[in-house]
């Protein structure tokens, strides 16, 4: 099935659009968008290039990064989001509070918003911004798919563990409608599942995305 996802092909050919501060500064909102979330440092430029194959997204040792809205172009009606880092202690106040407001902005009134992609560092889950997403989305009703990053920092025991420990969690907490896997950039671990979920959600692909289960 993966081997015909259009959305490889499509994530090939992404290109930088726009960078945004603002949400009056993004993109027309017509058709189909997926933003890539999660705590600062959490991977989440990583996984945005490990997904189109390209290295469009700065990623960088120093958290807090990504500081505004940045869109990559797939074609004419399909984008990708890479959204600020949250919660990172050094940066100063004022900018947190703006980041904020424009980044709960955005979420609030993009109707070309199709899904959201949240980052979690495999090796710090769960985390009260992770928490207040997964409230969002659910309260939302908007889909939500959990890489677990960097799992080639644990032992492949060890990954497959926290992965059924977060799963339990957030089936209880927030329901089954939320996906989740394993992933690593510089492993690639999990880039065909993760780009099956964009097909879906980018209206590549029929039916809804299936990632598979944790074996038990
Ligand atoms: N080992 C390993 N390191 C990773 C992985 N993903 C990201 N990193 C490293 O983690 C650091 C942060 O990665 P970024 O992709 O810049 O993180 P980010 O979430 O975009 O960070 P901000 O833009 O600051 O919010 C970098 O040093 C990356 O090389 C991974 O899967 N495995
Ligand atoms: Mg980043």
């Amino acid at each position: 099935m993966q081997a015909k996802n259009p959305a490889i092909g499509l994530c090939q050919q992404a290109t930088f659009l726009i960078s945004a501060a603002k949400v009056d500064q993004c993109p027309d909102d017509q058709g189909y968008e997926v933003a890539f979330a999660g705590r600062s440092n959490a991977g989440k430029s990583s996984a945005l290039n490990t997904l189109t194959h390209a290295s469009l997204a700065r990623t960088s040792k120093t958290p807090g990064r990504t500081q505004l809205l940045n869109f990559f172009r797939l074609d004419e009606e399909r984008r990708l989001v890479d959204l600020p880092g949250y919660g990172y202690a050094k940066v100063p106040i004022p900018l947190k509070l703006h980041w904020q407001k424009h980044l709960e902005a955005y979420l609030g009134s993009r109707e070309s918003l199709r899904g959201l992609m949240l980052m979690m560092d495999i090796r710090h889950p769960l985390t009260e911004f992770d928490r207040m997403m997964l409230d969002w989305s659910g309260a939302s009703g908007m889909p939500m798919h959990i890489l677990l990053t960097k799992a080639d920092k644990l032992a492949f025991g060890a990954a497959k563990t926290t992965l059924l420990k977060v799963q339990q969690e957030i089936r209880k907490g927030w329901g089954e409608h939320v996906s989740i896997q394993l992933f690593s950039a510089p492993k690639r671990i999990g880039v065909e599942d993760a780009q099956a979920v964009l097909g879906h959600w980018l209206g590549l692909m029929g039916g809804e995305a299936e990632v598979e289960q944790v074996e038990e």
